[in-house]
């Protein structure tokens, strides 16, 4: 019996040094470790031996069965089997795998683009409650108890005189209110308006208002200032247009127009046409307002103006749904 346990081991000897494949290996471990390999069968022959000679053949089988399992084990994780014997072929100047990384939201980005322009123009940022009462969303702003926006209809009521704000003008109110002119200050944050949603309103967007405060402040500084906005957001070829409006809070009004970004003024689907583009709505600051902050109507002046970004963005990017920025579709956000 221990010839053939040392023949074995010579046998496996010779296979293992000729085994120099994964394929070859494998074939050596079904040859000696498997159900019908050469262990099995030297086991079988065992059964058949004398009691004094058994321990010592079940001895020297264990170890060599075990030696083999060693072996060919050894060899399949040696180098011979690392990634350059194997046919693969590893360029390690290869960039590596980049993890996916996230990004800004679009309306962010283009929130952080105005912030930045007005910064880069002297003006602060200031924030405020997006829950507010009914004085700094209407009263101060001389909007009137019968005006229509104070419908229920227009503005997401929480209980009496508390209500979800429906523009950032309220924060411009807060700070008259806390400071002396001058001020030069913009308010970018959410509105709330219970609008029908459709592909061009959402219950939510986001808004940008400034304002700017002091004594001898002129309707030509608020011309002068948002054609130059309009030049740095959008080009310096684009032109700006300022048509009569109306708004309760300034006095007089202007809605600002810039020409179409798609055709260039010559019209086309985006501009109806017209080779216009709305995008801010302006003014000087109504006394009215001043009095409700109690700032001196006869002293100060004031420009006044607001934009919705989503528009902006809109615009920036050619997108035709406002929904878009709300759905967090993966493949609309990575497009940015
Ligand atoms: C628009 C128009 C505007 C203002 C906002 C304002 C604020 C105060 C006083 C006077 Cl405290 N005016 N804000 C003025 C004119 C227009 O927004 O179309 N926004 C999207």
């Amino acid at each position: 019996m221990t010839e053939s346990i040392k023949g074995a081991k010579k046998s496996f000897e010779n296979d293992l040094k000729e085994a120099n494949t994964k394929d070859t290996l494998e074939k050596l471990y079904i040859k000696y470790l498997s159900r019908k390999g050469l262990i099995s069968v030297l086991m079988a022959k065992m059964a058949g031996l004398p009691a004094e000679v058994k321990p010592l053949a079940g001895e020297e089988l264990n170890l060599l069965k075990a030696h083999i399992k060693k072996e060919i084990e050894a060899k399949k994780s040696s180098a011979l089997f690392g990634p350059e014997n194997l046919g693969e072929k590893i360029d390690i100047t290869l960039p590596g795998i980049k993890p996916q990384e996230g990004h800004l939201h679009p309306i962010t980005k283009t929130l952080n683009e105005i912030n930045d322009i007005f910064i880069s123009f002297g003006f602060e940022i200031a924030e405020g409650p997006e829950i507010e009462r009914e004085f700094y969303n209407f009263e101060a702003l001389n909007i009137p108890l019968e005006h229509p926006s104070r419908d229920a209809f227009d503005t997401f009521y929480i209980e009496s005189d508390y209500l979800l704000r429906s523009h950032t003008s309220t924060v411009q109110i807060r700070i008259m209110e806390k400071r002396k002119p001058p001020i030069q200050a913009i308010m970018p944050g959410k509105v709330y308006r219970p609008d029908a949603v459709d592909a061009s309103h959402s219950s939510m967007f986001h808004q940008v208002e400034g304002l700017m405060v002091d004594k001898g402040i002129k309707f030509s500084d608020l011309k002068g200032l948002l054609e130059l906005f309009t030049k740095r957001m959008f080009g310096r070829n684009i032109k700006t247009r300022f048509r009569p409006s109306f708004f309760p809070f300034t006095e007089p009004s202007a809605e600002v127009d810039i020409s179409c970004i798609i055709c260039g003024g010559k019209g086309c689907r985006v501009c109806s046409h017209t080779g216009w583009l709305e995008i801010l709505g302006a003014g000087m600051v109504n006394p009215r307002v001043f009095e409700a902050v109690g700032y001196s109507a006869k002293k100060l002046t004031g420009l006044a103006f607001g934009m919705g970004v989503e528009r902006i963005a809109m615009l920036r990017y050619g997108i035709d749904d406002i929904r878009l920025f709300f759905e967090n579709d993966i493949r609309f956000l990575e497009q940015f």
